[in-house]
């Protein structure tokens, strides 16, 4: 039997037994320095605010004008020490280090734009960053967008803005089975702002049998059905297992599930997260098994299976409105699983929390067999 593991090593670092092995995203206060250190290289440092801001002088940094609910917190993105390289490529900015690319744009809408034809032309710039990186992979996407339930030009902004994505990945060559995890919400702050992180290598959606897939949804929900996968999972830094969960609503099927009743969505929205979470761990165990299976060790390989650490973000329509989710979701996630609230629109107007999550899991990942861009279409 293996010792005790150090009090103050996470339970991640414990099961892995790396030289690195952190998470490679985690939430730090809003005040906290951030700084690269001998171990760890800074790929992002997201702030939450009044406005969408970027920093000219630091492209690792920029501020999402989703405002904290209570208690403010940064969402940090680590790699293990090593050569980043930082920019602007026109208005993208990007940081690239290892097998890992942020990259980010923010796209002003001026009084009489289109912000169909704004989405397409900001993504079509991004998605072309990307293909063109040594990073090609699109693994979770962040979309922020003003007044996203208001009503513009015959069509909602949030079917206006699904419209511009989605003709941007077909003019892409990017298809459904390519389409990486992804929040799209609403926000006070003006412009359009998308963020991302992509890979090397592709990862692995995973979709939720409770809800339809999103890219097939029916038209009653925009002209063009929402790009997004409802989660994916990829090999971390340092051995992990990393599950990007898209942003989670309380929809079953396509139906919106208990409009306008905040407790009874949040209960929804922790079946549909427990379903995801189930998912991505068949899938891991199914890879887990057969990898072992191949090098005849069934049982090691499936004890790397450990305790995943879960970080959680939640978006409210009603800021005054926290209390009475907080106590539910941190008896829910544990004590030690950090929760950041922010003050953003859902994109159904009758829906007034979503949830998105990262999970970290202490069990490597089996590469899939699978390209993902123009080429391969
Ligand atoms: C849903 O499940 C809720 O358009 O990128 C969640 C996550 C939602 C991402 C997107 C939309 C998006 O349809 C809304």
């Amino acid at each position: 039997m293996s010792p005790m593991p150090a009090r103050s090593a996470s339970r991640v670092q414990r099961l892995c037994r790396q030289p690195w092995a952190a998470p490679m995203v985690d939430y730090r206060p809003e005040a906290a320095e951030v700084k690269a250190t001998p171990h760890h290289a800074v790929l992002a440092d997201i702030g939450y605010g009044g406005v969408h801001r970027r920093d000219a002088a630091d492209p690792r940094r920029i501020v999402i004008g989703t405002p904290p609910v209570g208690l403010g917190m940064r969402e940090l993105w680590r790699l293990p020490a090593g050569p980043t390289e930082a920019g602007w490529a026109d208005d993208i900015g990007y940081v690239l280090g290892g097998d890992f690319l942020f990259a980010h744009v923010l796209a002003a809408e001026p009084a009489s734009g289109d912000l169909a034809a704004i989405a397409q032309a900001a993504y079509g710039r991004l998605l072309a960053f990307v293909l063109s990186s040594p990073c090609p992979a699109l693994l979770r996407m962040w979309n922020y967008v003003a007044r996203i339930n208001d009503h513009e030009h015959g069509i909602e902004r949030y079917q206006a803005f699904g419209k511009g994505r989605a003709q941007a990945f077909a003019d892409t060559g990017i298809s459904a089975g390519c389409f990486p995890a992804a929040t799209a919400i609403g926000s006070l702050a003006p412009g359009l702002s998308v963020h991302l992180l992509a890979g090397r290598h592709p990862g692995s959606p995973v979709e939720n049998p409770r809800q339809l897939s999103a890219y097939h949804y029916p038209l009653t929900y925009g002209p063009r059905p929402p790009s997004f996968a409802r989660a994916m999972c990829y090999a971390g830094p340092g051995g992990t297992r990393e599950l990007a969960i898209s942003g989670t609503a309380s929809i079953v099927g396509h139906l919106t599930m208990h409009p306008r009743n905040l407790r009874l969505q949040l209960r929804e929205i922790l079946r549909n997260l427990r379903m995801l979470l189930a998912q991505a761990q068949a899938q891991a165990q199914a890879q887990a098994q057969a990898q072992a299976q191949a090098q005849a060790q069934a049982r090691v390989a499936v004890r790397h299976f450990g305790d995943p650490q879960l970080l959680l973000k939640v978006y409210l329509r009603d800021p005054s409105l926290g209390p009475v989710v907080k106590p539910a979701l941190r008896a829910w996630a544990g004590p030690r699983a950090p929760i950041l609230f922010l003050h953003g629109e859902i994109c159904r107007r009758e829906l007034d929390i979503e949830i998105e999550a990262h999970c970290t899991m202490p069990c490597p990942v089996t590469r899939p067999q699978r390209q993902c861009g123009p080429a391969d279409h």
